[in-house]
């Protein structure tokens, strides 16, 4: 008997390809590299697997009316236009809380990265610049004072880490937190001109296009860092840009961009940014586990089951 058909929406992890292969035929973005047999295909499909930055728009979903399950391998879901899947009856499931400690992980080090110039100091040593002089003095981080954008699952748990540095912490939201001990402003730029390092960690699309832009950016100033591990989109990264070139701010961590994989020429040559590829889920043990949650997602969705970890908006719709 032949296996059902998944199809891939973006270039998957290999461990979730593998979990999927073992029980499904994986399409691997048919509908982009040959439509005309994806619509053969687009019938029989009863899965689409993702990733947290994949393209899944109601063009595609209205073309597979057997579809059960949308299943993510990420947290963030900003590509699944959901309200079209929840027309279309089809369940959204994410990969939430399993990543969290890697991406707050992630978080502190780039906070301490730019803080503390360790790739430039790197640089330097490689160079064979240490004989010629000391290497420019850095910025404490301990006793900061750290601004979070988004204090959710992630930003808790940056919250919690700056804690142990010593840090003062302060946040935004679209809502303030009574269960919390930290200081709340309703708006990014309020909150980043009270602020040493500010660090975004919300869901992108277009409910966060641009929160942090010119205006947030002057107010964290010529002595404050920006740290981005949530989504390109929520930087205006043209305004990050001339920020970090006339020292309207004083430096960047940044692991998402606007266009990934393309990251703008203007950032690589600048010594005061820390550049990422999109990594700060990417350790082994978190990987692996993102493609269990995804695939006995993928698995419950198609078996008619009830899913693990749908997103908010699906909990209505999940038997
Ligand atoms: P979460 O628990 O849902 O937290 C999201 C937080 O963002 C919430 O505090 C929410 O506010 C806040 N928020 C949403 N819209 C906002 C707005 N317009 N203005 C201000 N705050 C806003 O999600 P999570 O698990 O922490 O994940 C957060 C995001 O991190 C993901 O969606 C993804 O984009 C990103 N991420 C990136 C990587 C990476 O590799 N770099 C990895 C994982 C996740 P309320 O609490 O008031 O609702
Ligand atoms: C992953 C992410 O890099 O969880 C998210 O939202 O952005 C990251 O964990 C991504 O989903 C895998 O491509």
């Amino acid at each position: 008997m032949s296996k059902p058909d998944v199809l891939a929406v973006a270039k998957l992890h290999p461990f979730y390809q593998q979990a999927l292969e073992s029980l499904y035929t994986v399409h691997d973005r048919t509908h982009v590299t040959d439509p005309a047999a994806f619509a053969g295909i687009a019938p029989r499909i009863v899965g689409v697997a993702g990733t947290g930055e994949a393209s899944v728009p109601r063009s595609l979903l209205s073309q597979l009316p057997n579809a059960k399950v949308v299943a993510v391998f990420g947290v963030g879901y900003d590509g699944v236009d959901v309200p079209a899947a929840i027309e279309y009856g089809i369940p959204v499931t994410h990969t939430p809380d399993v990543l969290t400690d890697d991406v707050a992980d992630l978080a502190m080090g780039l906070v301490l990265s730019v803080g503390r110039t360790i790739p430039q100091a790197d640089q330097f040593v490689r160079a064979g610049q240490w004989p010629n002089g000391p290497v420019a003095l850095a910025r404490k981080v301990s006793g900061a004072r750290l601004g979070i954008v988004g204090l959710g699952r992630i930003g808790k748990a940056i919250a919690q880490r700056a804690r142990a540095f010593g840090m003062s912490i302060a946040y935004t939201a679209r809502t303030e937190k009574p269960d919390s001990d930290f200081k709340f402003y309703p708006s990014a730029a309020e909150l980043a001109a009270q602020v040493d390092f500010l660090v975004a960690i919300t869901p992108g699309g277009a409910g966060t296009k641009h929160l942090i832009n010119a205006e947030v950016l002057q107010a964290l100033g010529p002595r404050g860092y920006l740290i981005n591990v949530a989504r390109g989109s929520v930087v205006d990264e043209e305004a990050l840009i001339a920020a970090l070139q006339n020292g309207t701010i004083a430096g960047a961590g940044l692991d998402v961009f606007a266009n990934e994989p393309h990251v703008p020429e203007a950032l690589w040559s600048l010594r005061n940014v820390v550049l990422t590829p999109h990594m700060a889920s990417a350790t082994t043990e978190t990987r692996q586990a993102m493609a269990d949650l995804a695939f006995a997602n993928m698995q419950a969705g198609i078996a008619g089951q009830a899913l693990r970890t749908p997103v908010p908006e699906c909990l209505g719709m999940v038997q």
